[in-house]
């Protein structure tokens, strides 16, 4: 009877979530993802009580990520929530956290408003393991934030673990051996312990998932749903033990919110808006999905206070020009402490990206992936009739070269409008003359004024003829050099270790090659490879060989001079190999 009646309720509110019926204020799906696809960047909080113990428990650095103390520790629910005693930042200032943001070039932030140990940030009717009722601090920390992003323009997101929760009975935790953590004299018997408690560490966590899921997350996602002003990102993480019932427990909630954007970490089969790869740049993106990088700027996402291991600002400015030129956004994360304050490694390092920005922020906002399959020296993007050069490797012999056939009506430098150049066009890409000295402190960016749209020169793969060792019926060869990143070859079913090769038609001289995988990063998918050139004796010679992470794989080499090219595979897990497209690209 309850289905039924779930089923009459909900099954229309789904349709609108699902197939987007044009409500009132509603925007068209596209429209609804433009502010974001044009934003790029943006700050990711980790805030909360693991920032009191810092990494630290029982005088022992506990190893992995700050915020996950709790579990890496195996802390005792009651002996964690004495953290929140000594949790209370009176150093905190919201609003200088939004203006450093934007200071930094960022268009919006999400913030973890409860993390994976279970405490909000928020004043919640549900709990008290909150900040207002169990921190000396006692105020809601979320209602200042949305206030002073609402006052600077920059778009709130809030980060909610919907199914890890360590403190309410019955949340979900992920199992980890207890010496992850730290050398735990109770290890075994507290991984036995885990063992049979669904990753569980204290009977104090025990109780049905559903009741936590009825009674404090969806309670809690309509609280930050509807108490903040309304919010613009929602941020589900690590779906641990969810399934298709426990993830429409949370729809009904998000019909009411049709311009909200979520992310593919709900569980239960729904994907969101996002896809969200997560330490790592995905090598050829997700060409059917929006997806955004989620980083660190050190080692932990949550404050720990012997982690210095900080990312240089040119590194972090090199990651947001590689994730914008193959069409994603860049959400760069802040650990603040238990006083409220951002570390000063992190402070220093956004206001300097934020100065690259100021200057080069047009290459960046707004922008459309490069349209080229590869740049030996560097990144692009588009912009309309401007094409963006990214010069991560300034040529030395001040020469750079394009794959572009495009008529060049204007080039210049960002950091120095007074910059010169030549540019001069031969067979299939253009050269611009550079200083063979670059001015600029970070990446410097070259704008070009192009008559028409990219004419790009393609990948010496492109459309050329290719044989393998086996093709399944429902795939074919042709779609390794079609341009189609969606469509695949992979071998007959069994066939764990298969080869693909192409003929490029005559010798080339190869200085990279790529390819398209169908996983996403929870697949936890690697494929090994080995990239071979047959030799004037016909004997094929090792270019390069590797693992690749499962959705996509890029690798530079010294440029190989071949007509014929291999690629050896094996599957990811015994199973068949597959590659949905195969590039060569010419060195230039
Ligand atoms: C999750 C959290 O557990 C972590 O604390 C942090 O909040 C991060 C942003 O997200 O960590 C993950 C999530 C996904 C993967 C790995 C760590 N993954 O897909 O490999």
């Amino acid at each position: 009877m309850k289905r039924v009646i779930f089923f009459l309720i909900l099954l229309p509110l789904l349709a609108v979530h699902s197939c987007k019926q044009p409500a009132k204020q509603e925007v068209s799906a596209e429209n609804r993802m433009q502010w974001w696809t044009d934003a790029k960047f943006g700050l990711f909080i980790h805030w909360g009580v693991y920032a009191v113990p810092a990494g630290v428990y029982k005088e022992v650095q506990i190893k992995n990520i700050g915020e996950w103390i709790m579990n890496r520790g195996k802390i005792p629910v009651a002996e964690y929530r004495e953290f929140a005693k000594q949790f209370n930042p009176v150093k905190y200032d919201p609003e200088a956290w939004v203006k450093l943001a934007k200071e930094a070039g960022m268009k919006y932030l999400v913030i973890t408003s409860k993390h994976h140990d279970g405490f909000a940030l928020f004043d919640s009717k549900v709990t008290d393991w909150d900040v207002v009722d169990a921190t000396p601090y006692g105020k809601d920390l979320l209602t200042p934030l949305a206030e002073a992003c609402k006052k600077e323009g920059i778009k709130l997101g809030f980060y909610y673990s919907q199914a890890q929760d360590w403190t309410h009975p019955g949340g979900a935790a992920a199992r980890r051996p207890a010496v992850e953590g730290w050398a735990n004299p109770d290890s075994a018997a507290i991984d036995a312990y885990t063992k049979e408690h669904r990753g569980h560490w204290d009977p104090a966590q025990e109780g049905s998932m559903d009741d936590y899921l009825d009674k404090i997350a969806v309670p809690q996602v309509k609280e930050i749903l509807e108490n903040y002003g309304g919010l613009d990102i929602l941020w589900w993480d690590t779906p641990t033990d969810m399934n298709k019932e426990r993830a429409e427990k949370f729809l009904p909630l998000l019909a009411n919110h049709p311009n909200l954007i979520t992310n593919n970490r709900l569980g239960g089969g729904y994907q969101g808006d996002t896809e969200t790869p997560e330490q790592y740049i995905p090598s050829t993106g997700f060409p059917d999905r929006h997806w955004e990088v989620c980083m660190t700027m050190n080692d932990t996402w949550g404050f720990k206070s012997w982690d210095h291991d900080w990312k240089s600002t040119n590194d972090l400015i090199l990651k947001l020009s590689d994730i914008v030129s193959k069409g994603g956004n860049f959400l760069l994360n802040v650990g603040p402490t238990a006083e409220g304050e951002i570390p000063q490694p992190s402070i220093e390092r956004l206001k300097e990206v934020g100065q690259w920005m100021k200057v080069n922020g047009e290459a960046i906002y707004g922008t459309q992936a490069s349209p080229f399959a590869w740049l030996p020296w560097g990144k692009a993007t588009l912009k309309g009739q401007n094409l963006y050069l990214h010069v991560v490797t300034w040529p030395a012999d001040g020469k750079l070269k394009l794959p572009l056939t495009n008529k060049i009506t204007g080039v210049t430098l960002l950091a120095d409008p007074g910059f010169k150049s030549e540019v001069s066009q031969s067979e299939g890409y253009a050269v611009i003359t550079l200083p063979t000295q670059s001015s600029d402190q970070w990446l410097p960016v070259i704008k070009l004024d192009i008559e028409g749209t990219p004419a790009v020169v393609s990948p010496v793969s492109s459309g050329k003829p290719g044989a393998a060792s086996s093709v399944d019926a429902s795939a074919s060869i042709a779609h390794l050099f079609d341009g189609d990143p969606l469509n695949t070859w992979k071998p007959v079913a069994g066939e764990n270790k298969a080869w693909i090769e192409v003929d490029l038609g005559e010798e080339m001289p190869v200085a990279n090659f790529s390819i398209s995988e169908p996983w996403k990063p929870w697949d936890r998918k690697r494929q090994d490879f080995e990239l071979r050139v047959k030799d004037k004796e016909g004997k094929w010679v090792t270019v390069i060989s590797g693992k690749t992470r499962g959705s996509g794989h890029s690798a530079d080499f010294e440029p190989v001079n071949g007509r014929y090219f291999r690629l050896d595979l094996a599957g990811p897990n015994g199973e068949v190999p597959v590659v949905n497209e195969w590039v060569l690209n010419r060195a230039l």
